[in-house]
């Protein structure tokens, strides 16, 4: 097991059935899935991101952004989940990142054991980062471990700043919220200070830098939360299970 993060099996936020005083958790297959990729990275020593959001958050913009400033720098491969079509791998790979889509085909979120078969056709040797990009849903995703050491989760100003507590099990799972298209922060009725201040009635851990694709607000600041966490992934030490 991984001893860089716990898995984000907590009995509090995962579903389970209490019978006759025995309480069965229902995702014991996911995360024994999920348990068996975090193993792989950590051997691997490549760290693993899972991107979450509502639909059309900035995602796959974001990864788009991460690969021009850092594909001479670091090595990085994403995973794409979305119901249909490819066209999220294809952007991707327009700015030269190494990108592989999972077509979910009508489910609304990741399993560990769609990532697990995805690693079959994806070379992870080499890797510095594994992003997997979530379906776009601030519900289901949030259920599912995927292996992953972070959990980072967008929440644009186009949303509304009142979204962390009415969908709260994805801010208590994620350790950096990403506050996104900050470029129009000047046209919507939006408060970063409130957004987090929600974020962190529920998770008072987690981190918040606000970002924008398109005029480069924070993403520097997100290249080195990313280079910082590569740094503390390869210093860890891998314990065999
Ligand atoms: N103004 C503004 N628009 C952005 C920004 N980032 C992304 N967009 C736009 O938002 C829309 C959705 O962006 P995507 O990157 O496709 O969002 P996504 O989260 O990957 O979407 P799904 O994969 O469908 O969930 C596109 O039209 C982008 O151009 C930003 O920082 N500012
Ligand atoms: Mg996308």
């Amino acid at each position: 097991m991984s001893n860089t993060k716990a898995p984000k099996s907590s009995k509090n936020v995962r579903g389970t059935i209490t019978c006759d005083n025995t309480t069965i958790h229902l995702l014991q297959a996911n995360d024994f899935v999920a348990e068996s990729i975090r193993n792989q990275m950590s051997e691997k020593k490549v760290l693993m991101i899972n991107i979450t959001s509502s639909a059309g958050s900035g995602k796959t913009t974001l990864m788009q952004e991460t690969v021009k400033r850092l594909n001479d720098e670091i090595n990085i491969g994403i995973l794409v989940g979305d119901l249909e079509t490819e066209r999220d791998a294809d952007r991707i790979k327009e700015v030269g990142g190494k990108a592989l889509q999972i077509v979910t085909g009508g489910i609304c979120h990741l399993e560990a054991q769609m990532v697990w078969q995805a690693l079959k056709s994806f070379d992870i040797s080499g890797l510095d980062v594994l992003f997997v990009e979530n379906v776009g849903n601030l519900v289901c995703p949030a259920s599912f471990d995927l292996g992953e050491d972070y959990r980072v989760t967008l929440i644009a100003t186009t949303e509304g700043d009142d979204k962390p507590q009415k969908y709260p099990k994805m801010f208590l799972t994620s350790e950096l919220m990403l506050v996104s298209k900050a470029d129009l922060l000047p046209y919507l009725p939006f408060s970063v200070e409130a957004v987090t201040n929600d974020a962190r009635a529920i998770n008072p851990n987690i981190e918040v830098i606000e970002i924008s694709s398109v005029n480069g607000t924070g993403i520097e600041a997100w290249c080195d939360w990313l280079k910082a966490k590569i740094k503390e992934k390869k210093s860890s030490d891998s314990v065999a299970v």
